[in-house]
């Protein structure tokens, strides 16, 4: 109640960076910075705009994850204009993601087979929820291709891909033996190729409560899926929990971070040691000691020891201060940024000097600099003109530095690598530059995902949306121009450029999407690219194809008996861009989304006689409410 008063009265972070005052603390800022920094005033009205007017078009494609919402969203930078949700590991009412036929295939064929008969006792078909952390897309020869966009699910151990060409996703698989997928990154180099995913928590690796208080032995797992196939390739156990992981442009290593090296299971454990580490995996060692048969096969997946202790030389580990956390590749391919989180230092390590490594060389003797940037980094972007972009959790800033001013610091050069800070509202997570992940970083915007927005929005009760916040950077300062709210919780976002993704606006008949649709009608006699329809009984099961055309179902009603098994299928035979279709059967739990020349289909049990109605919920027509129809259930 007093809160909004007050906040009236006194001094805010807020008033001091949008209030009169402003001019006056940036100047001040700039000249602690010192060195020439350009004496712009205004630099707000200077900074590029934001604006995309109406009809206008971004200049580059954000995919953002969300956290515990388990979709994907597709952004618009720089005008921030959510454009999409891609529904993954989430349900999603308006697509139907979850409820057709054609989704739950890809929610339900990747689980294991230990979790579908676990889910079968509780009654369900595959999770219903998922925590979504990484996305990124395929690489070829160090940058995106516009191929495919992969992504982790914390909470239920699995990783999706989603096609590039419609948006949607076409695997989804767990991870058996791992954990908790968190960290993911496609090899940059030559292709991807390899998936990298990381299993964050330890748990022995024959788990089935025999050695539970065992915990010594407990075990996480960082497993290399082949992104062509959505197949696990191998998997290599590791000591201590892995976090994030990234890997080069010369397609040799990958690394991950570790908290946790004291392996403990409580918090005062886990923070016991000043230092933890990363791990490097040697992929070329990795696949030759796979090819000599030296892994062992647990549910169907060769594991590898890459543990401290193993003498199999595909892994390295070099220390690095106090749960480390992002692990992040710069654009020019010599150095991988390791976030310090609980150290307020980034270590710099050179991708070149690993190798030496492998060969027995003091593991430390790869870390070139290690610079002080302030409490709580935790990730770190990139320009591509040999500057570096950090945040500080704790502090609510991002910091700009210089990478190699840090690298002849470490030598013992009396030099300051900080360029300067940037505060931002509040406590920033991940953070991302155009094109930054690539060898093609474009140094234009950085985006801020920052986990709280405090007083940045309008109140919404207890539950604040997070904030977005999208930073300039392609001048000599950097500018916060634009706030924008998300819900819960993009953890990490990419930002691509426009050229290399492409769309299409019509499906293709023949996609694979729904290929058991189109075989089961060939079966039956009904061509569904020539909009056949009717309604086949085969037993007590139903099948009805029907067509959309805007404005209308190609059957007005069908009849079926009380207890029949009935599959509907429904083409959109309109070959319209954004003439989109729904069904929606009243009271069974039914909705889909028809998008122009697709198939979808649904399965349910006709058990409530009577008149139900189905209609389509995606306004499409002058007529949409009236394009509908009856389903008709004879009681038994
Ligand atoms: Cu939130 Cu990438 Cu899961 Cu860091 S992770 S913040
Ligand atoms: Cu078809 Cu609305």
């Amino acid at each position: 109640m007093a809160d909004s008063k007050d906040k009236k009265t006194a001094l805010t972070r807020r008033d001091i960076l949008t209030g009169p005052v402003k001019g006056a603390v940036l100047a001040g800022a700039a000249a602690a910075i010192g060195g020439g920094a350009a004496l712009t005033p205004s630099p707000a009205k200077a900074a590029r705009s934001t604006e995309v007017a109406p009809g206008e078009l971004d200049e580059y494609y954000g995919f953002w994850s969300s956290g515990q919402s388990g979709e994907l969203r597709i952004l618009g930078v720089p005008s921030m204009r959510e454009l999409m949700r891609v529904p993954v590991f989430n349900r999603d009412s308006a697509t139907g993601w979850g409820i057709t036929n054609e989704s739950k295939k890809i929610l339900t064929e990747g689980l294991t087979q230990e979790t579908k008969e676990f889910l079968a006792k509780q009654g369900r078909e595959t999770y219903d929820h998922g925590d979504l952390h990484h996305p990124h897309m395929s690489f070829t020869d160090g940058t995106y291709d516009g191929r495919y966009l992969f992504m982790n699910d914390k909470a239920n151990t699995r990783v999706a891909r989603v096609r590039c060409d419609v948006m949607k996703p076409d695997k989804i698989i767990e991870i058996p033996n791992a954990k908790d997928i968190h960290g993911l990154r496609p090899q940059k180099y030559p292709r991807t190729g390899y998936v990298f995913a990381n299993g964050e928590h330890r748990v022995p690796l024959i788990n089935d409560g025999t050695n539970m208080d065992d915990v010594k032995n407990y075990v996480s797992i960082f497993t290399a899926i082949d992104g062509d196939t959505m197949e696990i390739a191998w998997q290599v156990m590791v000591s201590g929990n892995l976090d994030n992981v990234d890997c080069d442009y010369q397609g040799r290593y990958a690394m991950s971070s570790c908290y946790n090296s004291e392996e403990a299971t409580d918090l005062a454990g886990m923070m016991s040691s000043e230092m933890d580490h990363v791990v490097v995996f040697d992929i070329a060692r990795i696949e030759a000691a796979v090819k000599a048969g030296k892994y062992e096969v647990h549910n169907g997946v060769k594991v590898l020891d890459g543990r401290k202790t193993s003498d199999l030389g595909i892994t390295v580990y070099i220390p690095i201060p106090n749960s480390p956390h992002g692990v992040n590749t710069a654009p020019d391919g010599k150095y991988v940024m390791v976030n310090g989180k609980l150290s307020p230092t980034v270590s710099v390590i050179e991708w070149d000097k690993i190798e030496a490594v492998f060969q027995g060389a003091e593991p430390r003797s790869a870390v070139v600099a290690e610079p002080e940037l302030g409490l709580g980094p935790l990730h770190t972007a990139f320009d591509g003109k040999g500057h570096a972009f950090t945040t500080l959790f704790l502090d609510s800033q991002v910091v700009k530095w210089d990478i190699e001013k840090a690298i002849r610091k470490y030598k013992g050069e009396d030099v300051d690598p900080i360029i300067e800070k940037v505060d931002v509202m509040y406590q920033p997570g991940h953070n991302h530059t155009s094109m930054g992940e690539t060898k093609e970083a474009d140094g234009k915007w950085l985006v801020s995902l920052n986990k709280f927005s405090k007083d940045r929005f309008l109140n919404v009760g207890p539950l604040k949306p997070e904030n977005d916040q999208l930073i300039d950077i392609s001048g000599n300062k950097m500018e916060v121009v634009h706030d924008g709210p998300t819900f819960a919780e993009p953890h990490d976002c990419i930002i691509v450029r426009r050229d290399i993704v492409n769309p299409v606006s019509v499906w293709d008949r023949n996609d694979p999407m729904w290929a058991e649709a189109r075989a089961q009608a060939k079966a039956d006699g009904v061509v569904l690219e020539e909009g056949h329809d009717g309604v086949i009984r085969d037993g007590n099961k139903v099948r009805v194809y029907m067509y959309s055309s805007a404005p209308t179902f190609s059957l007005s009603e069908f009849r079926v008996k009380q207890g029949d098994e009935v599959t509907i299928y429904i083409t959109n035979i309109d070959d319209v861009d954004d003439l989109t279709h729904g069904f929606t059967l009243g009271n069974h739990n039914i909705a889909m989304e028809i998008a122009p020349q697709a198939t979808a289909s649904v399965t349910f049990t006709a058990d409530r006689p009577g008149v139900h109605w189905y209609y389509c919920q995606w306004f499409c027509h002058a007529l949409h409410m009236e394009m509908r129809g009856r389903m008709l259930v004879e009681p038994a």
